[in-house]
Order: structure tokens, then sequence, then C-alpha cells
């Protein structure tokens, strides 16, 4: 365990009302003590009625000033927060000072600290000792991350689930559930004439591990269904040329993003931006239009739309309301089996009222909503459809957080293992090859708590963190 004492500048670069800096470490306390001078209200911060070396209580503020030890000139004016150990984010004794926001300023001071004997913070290097510290396991410092990165309220929900300890109680009962089993089939092993003739008698481990096994799988697809709000959901507008597609992507975006022209083959490049509604962040893609007789840069362009089309999470189909249905509507239409669509009938302006766009019957099942993306109209309904078709899908999936990549990876891992131990529980098989087999599921499950973890798999977590936090 390293026991230096870290320092950082916990606030975003930049200028800003406030910037704090963060120390832990047993140094902490002891180091800015050296460089601050408590002040009372009123006096004047050359005077001598201070206490720089008056103990700190925790989790109270003390008004002072940051003062260079050697030349004695004034930094800034400071408040000082101390947390004690183990009452702090990081379970080590603590101080964060609140200075005034210039990067100048609290570079300064982080040097003076630095030239105390401290050393400067890695990223994420506060909530990897919180972690170490056995303040919240790894699926809670992870959560920490998505918290800050969140760009949807629907983001921020899952990451505040998942950092008060949701998916952690669940990783925890079954682990429970899968060392109860463990300790069955030792007994077993060990003493094999009380087991009798025949391993679990009662089926226990063997309901027991049926259990374990639907709550990984509940996990893997709420995983599956509900990685949208971590990544954001891409969306692809695709139609033939003209139909309205980038007028359709500004307007939904609410700014001039990619070019108009009444000229078809406008677009020749995907044009990516993203927004977000109800909650829900959305990765929306501006595509060139699809024809058959496309010139060569034509050609490039619609075989990148057709490459974002494959990964599409929801395709916007647009269709013009001016112009009837066409066999290139329908060929592009019938490109998208596998995806959920949504068909925009744009230029809703044009229609008059008795007027209404067949649709061929293939189509007709799908999804329709008239927009004009001259006029703005249809649009914010357009918005809440492609959050109602997100949110449905999270929904469904139930227990309100979404595994990320890393935790769905080992999910996998112990979903494997544990569907092994019950078919072994069912045949019978000797305990000790159904032992091996829970030892894997058990490693999985207790590498996604960060029980037992590769000190690389950490550097990897924690250097996406920013410096700081
Ligand atoms: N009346 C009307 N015109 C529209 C509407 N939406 C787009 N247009 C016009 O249709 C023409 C083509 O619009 P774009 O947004 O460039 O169409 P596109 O599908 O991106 O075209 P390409 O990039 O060439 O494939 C422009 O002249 C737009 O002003 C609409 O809702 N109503
Ligand atoms: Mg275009």
């Amino acid at each position: 365990m390293d026991s230096s004492t870290i320092a950082a500048v916990a606030t975003p670069e930049g200028n800003g009302g406030i910037g704090i800096i963060r120390v832990s470490g047993p140094e902490a306390i002891a180091a800015v003590t050296a460089v601050f001078r408590r002040a009372f209200y009123g006096q004047n911060p050359s005077g001598s009625d201070t206490d720089a070396g008056e103990g700190f209580q925790s989790w109270r503020m003390y008004l002072g000033h940051i003062l260079d030890p050697v030349s004695g000139s004034l930094i800034d004016e400071v408040i000082l927060v101390v947390m004690h150990a183990p009452h702090s984010y990081t379970r080590e004794d603590v101080v964060e000072i609140q200075a005034h926001g210039g990067s100048r300023v609290l570079e300064k001071i982080l040097n003076l600290l630095i030239s105390q004997g401290i050393r400067p913070a890695q990223p994420g290097e506060f909530t990897r000792r919180a972690f170490i510290n056995g303040r919240m396991d790894l699926t809670q410092a992870e959560a920490v991350a998505d918290l800050i990165t969140a760009r949807s309220d629907a983001a921020l929900d899952m990451a505040v689930s998942q950092m008060t300890g949701q998916l952690s109680d669940v990783v925890s009962s079954i682990r429970q559930s899968l060392v109860s089993v463990f300790g069955s089939l030792e007994a077993a092993i060990d003493f094999p004439e009380a087991a009798g003739d025949e391993i679990d008698d009662s089926g226990q481990s063997l309901r027991l591990s049926r259990e374990v096994f639907q709550q990984i799988n509940q996990l893997r697809e709420a995983y599956e269904s509900g990685r949208f709000l971590r990544q954001g959901v891409q969306t692809v507008i695709i139609g033939r040329p003209n139909v309205g597609k980038s007028s359709l992507m500004n307007c939904l975006l609410n700014q001039q993003r990619t070019i108009v022209t009444e000229i078809p083959g406008t677009t020749r490049d995907c044009i990516e931006a993203s927004l977000t509604t109800r909650g829900v962040s959305v990765l929306v893609t501006d595509t060139a239009g699809l024809r058959k007789d496309p010139d060569p840069i034509e050609r490039l362009g619609i075989e990148k739309t057709r490459e974002y089309m494959a990964s599409a999470d929801i395709v916007l189909h647009v269709l013009d309301f001016s112009r009837p249905i066409d066999d290139e509507d329908v060929v592009i239409y019938d490109q998208l089996t596998d995806k959920p669509v949504v068909l925009v009938i744009n230029k809703a302006d044009l229609a008059d009222h008795e007027k209404v766009l067949r649709l061929p019957p293939a189509m007709q099942e799908a999804a329709c909503m008239e927009v004009s993306a001259l006029q703005g109209t249809g649009i914010e309904a357009l918005k809440q459809r492609i959050a109602d078709m997100v949110l449905s899908s999270v929904a469904v999936s139930g227990p309100g957080f979404i595994p990320n990549w890393r935790q769905k990876c080992l999910l996998d891992q112990a979903a494997e293992a544990v569907s092994k131990v019950v078919s072994g529980l069912e045949s019978r098989r000797l305990p000790e090859l159904i032992s091996i087999d829970l030892q894997e599921g058990l490693s999985a499950i207790d590498e996604i708590s960060g029980r037992h973890v590769e000190t690389d798999v950490l550097d990897e977590i924690f250097s996406r963190y920013c410096v700081g936090k």
C-alpha cells in the first residue's frame, strides 16, 4: 500500500470563482499547516494573531492565508476543510483548500505543497485510495467516473444508483450464494461418507446455482438493453437525396450544423452531432442520400452511410411528402430488417389536406411521424419518440443500473462457469470437478467487485479518471 501523501487541483482547468486543491495522506495536515496561516476574522494576514500550529477539527472550515514559508509572501486568502482519517473520501487524512479559482494561483499553492514533500496525484488516485481503503467497492468507484461524465439525466440516475451500492449488493448476494454452494462441495470432497453417495441430496446447491445463473443473466440483459444510457443511442438519418435529411438534422440539433441546398446529393459525408432529449443522450448522424447511380464521390459517401446503418441503434428513414414513394425508398427500407426504424415523413408543409402519402404494405408496419424540417413542426414529437424507444427498452430490463463493458465481460465469464456448475450438479459429476467451475465463477464475480483484481486492471480503470478525483 502506497503511504505517500498526494495533492492535486480538483476543480477543472481555467479561471473560476473558486478552485479546490485536495491533499490526502498521512502528511496532509502537516504539509498544509506549513504553508497556511489562520486568520481571525477582521485581522491583518501579516499580523501576529495567527495560530497555524493549532490542531484542526474535522469538518470545520478555517479561514486563513497561504504564505510562501521561505519568502513569507502572501499567495491567496483561502478556506481550509480538514477531514481526519477515516472520516474522509479516501479514509486518509484529507485537507481541501478552497482558493480563488485562477489556474496560476492554484498551481502556486500546489507547488508550495510539493515543496513540503508531497507528490502530485495520478488521475483517479483519490478514488483509487477510497477503493483500496475499503470505502467503496470497484463498481462504486467506477460509478464515480460515470457520475462525472454523465451527459443525460438517465445516465446520471444510473451512476447514482451504482455509486450508492445497488450493483454491489446484487454482486455480493451472488457471491454469498456461490460461497455457500462451494461450502457444500468442499464438505462433500473432505467428508465423502458424510455427504452420502450423492452430492447435493437436498437439491439446495442446484437451486442456489440456478438462481445465481438467473441473476447473472438479468444483469447481462440489463447491459444489452441499457447500453444506450451509457453510450448514447446511435441514430442515423437516411433516405433518398433531397428528402430533407440535413434539414432534419439541423432541426433536431436546433442549429445549422450541416449544409442544406435544393441540389440532390448535397451531403457527401457522414456528419455526427449529439443532443439530449428527455434525459437521453442521442448521437445523430446525417448521411449522404442513397441513390442508384451515384458519382464516384457520392459512392464513397454511400458506403459510409451503409456502415453507419449497420451499427445504428435507431434509424430515421426520411421520406418526402411532396413526392410519391418510389422503388428507391422501398429498396432502402428493405435493408433495415433488423433495426428499429421510424419513417419520418418530411415536408409535411407541402401536403394539402386531402393528400395522404401512400405507403406500400411492407412499410405500413413501421412507426411513422410527420414533420416539416422547414417549419420545425413535429420535431418535438419525434424527439419524444426516440426517447420513448430508448427508455422503454431500459424499463423492461429492470434493475435500475447497467453494468459497464468490463463488468459485462466478467458477467459473461461468470454465466458460463455457473451454467457448467448447474449442469454438473444436475448430472451429479464429481464435486472436485464442479468446484473448479465454481471457482472460475467466483473469481469473475470477485473481479467485478474488486475483491480480487490485478493491479494492471486497476491502472487501466483509474487512468480514465480526471486528476483530482
Ligand atoms: N417545403 C419544405 N422543404 C424542405 C423541408 N425540408 C427540407 N426542405 C428543402 O429540401 C431541400 C433539400 O433539403 P436537404 O436537407 O439538403 O435534403 P437532404 O436529404 O439532406 O439532401 P442530400 O444531402 O442531397 O441527400 C432543400 O431545398 C430544403 O430547404 C420541409 O420540411 N419542407
Ligand atoms: Mg443532406
